[in-house]
């Protein structure tokens, strides 16, 4: 039976449209599916959104309409996104689906009949958009500490889950299992800001919010916010309903990935959930940095302040989801918080995408079609210390892309991608190809080279197509390979097969004249 790799987003808020934040950790996933299908892996890949909540309500009064067809009209806009960013999830879900609804009112029931959930009153300081309530020692000069807006003091009967009981268990939980939240200093995050001062429990029920589950035993009550979203995981799997197939398949999940701000949720309210339902805990959460955008993360309701161009939306068609996805994904070290700017993704375009990627493709296609009209040259293998020094190069990249996926760093995987073609660039300057070409006798020698490169290309191509799936492809039909293939000989220099003509390749990435995009950018 094939390995399974079930991988999942967080389920975003379509309080309004989705950003390029909520982008960036879709795309992460999305390299990190496509990567392991590539691998040969049963792969599942879960996204989808939130719905419930009075942000939502808020949201879909000021315009005009009712929650349904204010959220119909942003999930159309989120899967058109995703179709722009070329996302291939396996499974969108809902939180007002009904299977969902049905699924969470059990689960409630569920931890109620097992005694983790109790009656009592809520009191604290309420923020509104954030949809969050906090103690008066949290509040930063009376305000919200995440959003800095106003709070107001609220006070209701509503249901609580014993959190307070699972200290010890969780402590237990990241000693005894360091992979499983990730990156490793999150640990002392959760365990000295949350799990040593004591866990307070937790309100999973509020009358005041209409929107909502109802409480099955209790229908004045809504199940409130993370116990509702937090199921999601499983319920996309059947959890809760008669037919439970794709949770027997797939779960536990091998990676919950999420913004670092939701890590308390999912590394201590979460396995707390599991635990208390005699459910098998996720394998591992990573909970990525922010994309800052001057410093500022930026959040949905502030996205318009930024002086920037930082709509995918507006982006993909102008310079292509490849290259959005190679940006973030590069330029943000996976783990770390990281800096986005025009600037910087036009550069990295420029250098990256068209002059080392783009031109090494182009250049040895070019070489292959002058000097043998096209067709991939046969050749036997080569013993010049130049070409054992690429291809021992490239096994030991090959090596380490598959470690650094495996451990979940796409931005160290991308790079040693990127260290092949670097190589590859810096080969032809040294062997020079062209001079070759004018000896005498120099063909054996020319046909070595070439082949050596493609075969190269062919690697590194295989390998950036998680990243990059567009141009890639393009590529590896250019090379008469199937680009839907999984992994096949990677570390083979003799795949390709000998005497086939090259398909014909464009320009991949073109050049940018970065002042002009520049300018454009900030005139939209
Ligand atoms: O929190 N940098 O939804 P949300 C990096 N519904 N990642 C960012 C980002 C940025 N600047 N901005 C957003 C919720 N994100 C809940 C989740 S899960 C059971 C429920 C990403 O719409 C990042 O993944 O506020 C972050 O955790 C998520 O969007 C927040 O999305």
């Amino acid at each position: 039976m094939k390995d399974k790799f079930y991988i999942t987003t967080p389920i975003y808020y379509p309080s309004n449209k989705l950003t390029l934040g909520n982008s960036y950790t879709t795309i992460v996933c999305d390299v990190l599916a496509r990567f392991n299908r590539k691998l040969g892996k049963d792969v599942f890949y879960l996204t989808g959104t939130d719905e419930h909540g009075q942000k939502v309500s808020q949201a879909a009064a000021k315009a005009g309409v009712d929650e349904k067809t204010y959220l119909d009209s942003i999930i159309a806009d989120t899967k058109d996104l995703w179709a722009l960013l070329d996302i291939s999830y396996n499974k969108f879900i809902r939180t007002t689906d009904e299977y969902h609804e049905k699924a969470v009112q059990k689960i409630f029931t569920e931890l109620y009949k097992k005694g983790y959930i109790y009656k009592g009153t809520y009191k604290g300081w309420y923020c509104t958009p954030c949809e969050s309530f906090w103690t008066e020692s949290q509040l930063i000069d009376g305000k919200c500490p995440d959003c800095g807006r106003e709070v107001k003091f609220q006070e209701e009967e509503a249901y609580f889950f014993k959190l307070s009981e699972f200290g010890d268990r969780l402590l237990k939980l990241y000693n005894d299992n360091t992979e499983f939240l990730l990156p490793k200093s999150r640990v002392n995050e959760m365990v000295n800001n949350f799990i040593k001062p004591g866990l307070s429990d937790l309100c999973v029920s509020r009358t005041s919010v209409k929107w909502g589950v109802p409480v099955e035993f209790d229908p004045n009550h809504t199940i409130y916010v993370w116990i509702d979203a937090l199921p999601n995981y499983i319920t996309a799997l059947g959890y809760g309903s008669n037919d439970t197939t794709l949770f027997d398949k797939y779960w536990p999940a091998d990676v919950h990935v999420i913004g670092k701000e939701i890590v308390r949720f999912h590394a201590i309210v979460w396995p707390a959930i599991l635990m208390a339902l005699g459910i098998e805990l996720p394998k591992r959460v990573f909970g990525h940095g922010w994309i800052l955008f001057g410093g500022d993360k930026l959040s949905k309701s502030k996205t318009a302040l930024t002086k920037e161009c930082i709509d995918p939306r507006v982006l993909v068609p102008l310079y292509s989801a490849d290259a959005i996805r190679y940006m973030l994904c590069r330029e943000i070290p996976f783990g770390s918080d990281g800096n986005y700017s025009t600037e910087a993704f036009l550069t990295r375009f420029n250098a990256d995408l068209s002059n080392n990627f783009g031109n090494l493709v182009s250049r040895t296609f070019s070489m292959v079609k002058k000097y043998f009209d096209g067709v991939v040259p046969e050749c036997a293998d080569s013993e010049d210390p130049d070409d054992i020094a690429l291809k021992d190069f490239v096994k030991a990249e090959v090596k380490n892309v598959k470690e650094h996926i495996a451990s979940l760093d796409i931005t160290k995987a991308v790079i040693s991608i990127f260290n092949i073609f670097t190589e590859a660039n810096t080969y032809i300057q040294k062997v020079q190809p062209w001079a070759v070409a004018k000896l005498e006798g120099g063909e054996t020698r020319l046909k070595q080279i070439l082949r050596l490169l493609l075969e190269v290309i062919r690697i590194g191509t295989e390998l950036f197509q998680s990243f990059a799936p567009n141009a890639t492809s393009k590529v590896l039909t250019a090379l008469n390979l199937d680009p839907n293939s999984t992994f096949d000989d990677l570390e083979s220099f003799h795949q390709l097969e000998a005497g086939k003509k090259l398909g014909e390749l464009g320009i991949l990435f073109p050049r940018l004249d970065i002042k002009a995009e520049m300018e454009k950018l900030a005139s939209l």
